[in-house]
Order: C-alpha cells, then structure tokens, then sequence
C-alpha cells in the first residue's frame, strides 16, 4: 500500500517490478537456446512474448529480494557496496529465472501425463510437437535450470532446489496413486499440494533470503510465507478449475473432477453435505456423478 497518501489506495505488485520482470524473460529467452533445431523449438515454446504465463513465482520472488535486501541497500553509500548489491540482485533474479524455468518443465511434463490439449490460451506442447519432445523439452529445461543453480555457487540454495525437483515429482505420484482412503482426506489433500505447487514457491523464497546473508530465523520466515502463498495459490487454482471458462483459464475447466481429482472444493463441500462422499467414493467415471458434485460445489 501507498503510505503517502491520507487514503491507502491498492498496488498492482506486477508493476513494481514490471522493468526487472521484463530482464529475466529476456534472459531467460537466452538461457533455454537449444543446439538442434526442433528440440530449441520445443524449449523455448513458453518462454515466447505473449505466453509467458502469469509470472507468478518471479514476480513475488523479485519482491521478497526487495524486502529482504533493505537492510544491505540501506547502509549502502559507497560505490564498492552498491556494486555487491547489484550482484546480489543479479543472483536473486538468477534464482526467479531457475524458478521459472523448473516450473515450466513441471508444466510440460504434466500436460503429457494429462493428455491435455490446451495450455496458457494456445496448444499445449505435446498436442503441437508431441509427447516426446514435450519430456525432452521438460528435462533440458531442468538441465538448464540445474547449470545456473551451479553457477551460484551455492550448496545450501542447490540443495534447497534440487529437492523442489524431487517434491514436484512426489506430489504428482501422490495425486496419481491416491488410495481410495486417502481421496477425501484434507491432510493428504495439503501434503500433496505442499509437494506439487508450495515447495517450489517456499524454497526459491528461502534461497532469496539465504543469498542475501539473512539469518536462519528470517529465511524461516521467508519459507513459511512462500508455504502459506504456494498453498493458498493452488487452493485459488483449484477453486478456478470449477468456476472458470477457457478464456479465463487459458484452459478447459473442471479438467481435476474429470480426472477424478478430488480438490479442496469438494472436500469443504463434503464436510457441508455429508451425503456427497457417497456421490465421491462411486467415483466420476459417471458423468451424472459429475453433475451432482458441481450441484454441491
Ligand atoms: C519435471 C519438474 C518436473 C516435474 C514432474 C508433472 C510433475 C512432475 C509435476 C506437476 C506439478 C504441477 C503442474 C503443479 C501445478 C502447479 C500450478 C499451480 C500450476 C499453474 O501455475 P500458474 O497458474 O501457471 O502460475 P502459469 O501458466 O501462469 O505459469
């Protein structure tokens, strides 16, 4: 909020950091430049202008390295200390860009064990190039991403996101191979969401607070907003899934109660009216099952 004026008005946070944003989507054009032609194609596919996506995840980890960085720029009068602030930000942006980078390959990856067709308002890759180029994409952009973690010289930041890589993977074999037990279970519900959307959010918002020299408390601090972000962030995602349109989505709606998902939706649903876990557990292979649901959702 604007301190200045008597009437707090709302900032849009995208626009604080719209000219930083635009730096690490060029960088990041130069970073996924593969040697052969099609598989350079494949990678740089969402990295393109216009299907860049939200920005999401660079945008509030440019604003953590803001708020985090206060404390060094502050005391910074001489030019030797605002270069190493520079640096440090140039490292910060360095962590939004692998960020980014693993967060697509996730998002390639999926779209092929989906199936799905649509992705960001155009065709996803696999429908365009095909499955395989699509995990081939995926994991050179994991590479990439790994080779720029390196540069940072960091083991702590590697380790922190190396293991996002492992909890992506976890969650979505948590939400391939839930048992029928585990289905309408909230626990089970917010473990996997940790694993799939909030680890990847909490630990590059770590990794900002540990380049910037902060102590273990405040990068604590620095992963539990992340957490609470990345778990409230997919709760909002899956809210959408019922109540978008393609337009808004970029994508088909109630793709997760087709895929026989259970989400957050429908688990408050259930503790409202209980009646509906029978509806749940016959599962929505039925599409009037479907439509049952969405009446109590
Ligand atoms: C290869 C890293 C890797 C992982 C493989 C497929 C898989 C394991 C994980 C899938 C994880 C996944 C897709 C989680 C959903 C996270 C989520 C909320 C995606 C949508 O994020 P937005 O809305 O997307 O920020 P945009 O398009 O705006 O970037």
């Amino acid at each position: 909020h604007k301190r200045s004026s008597a009437v707090e008005e709302p900032v849009d946070p995208f626009s604080l950091v719209a000219d930083e944003l635009s730096l690490v989507a060029n960088r990041l054009r130069s970073m996924v430049v593969a040697e052969v032609p099609k598989l350079a194609s494949a990678a740089e596919y969402f990295f393109r202008m216009g299907v860049e996506g939200k920005r999401f995840r660079p945008t509030v980890l440019l604003l953590m390295a803001t708020a985090l960085n206060m404390h060094i720029s502050e005391t910074t009068a001489d030019g030797v200390s605002n270069s190493l602030s520079k640096e440090l930000r140039a490292r910060q942006q360095c962590i939004a860009e692998i960020t980014e980078m693993i967060h697509v390959a996730s998002l390639l990856h999926d779209d092929v064990l989906d199936d799905a067709d649509t992705r960001r308002g155009v065709g996803s890759l696999n429908f365009v190039m095909g499955n395989k180029l699509s995990v081939l994409a995926g994991d050179f952009l994991l590479s990439r991403a790994c080779v720029a973690l390196a540069s940072l010289k960091n083991t702590e930041v590697v380790t922190l996101l190396a293991t996002v890589v492992e909890h992506l993977v976890t969650g979505e074999t948590m939400q391939m191979t839930t048992s029928a037990e585990q289905r309408c279970s909230m626990e089970y519900y917010l473990q996997k969401t940790y694993y799939k959307t909030a680890s990847l959010i909490s630990n590059s918002c770590k990794a900002i607070a540990l380049l910037a020299g902060q102590t273990a408390e405040v990068s604590k601090l620095a992963y539990n907003y992340g957490r609470n972000l990345g778990l409230a962030y997919q709760l909002i995602d899956d809210v959408l899934d019922f109540t978008g349109t393609s337009a808004t989505l970029g994508k088909g709606s109630l793709s997760d109660i087709r895929h026989g998902i259970v989400t957050a939706p429908i688990l408050f649903a259930i503790e409202e009216f209980p009646q509906l876990q029978a509806i749940v557990d016959e599962g929505f292979d039925d599409p009037a099952n479907v439509d049952v649901a969405l009446e109590y959702v």
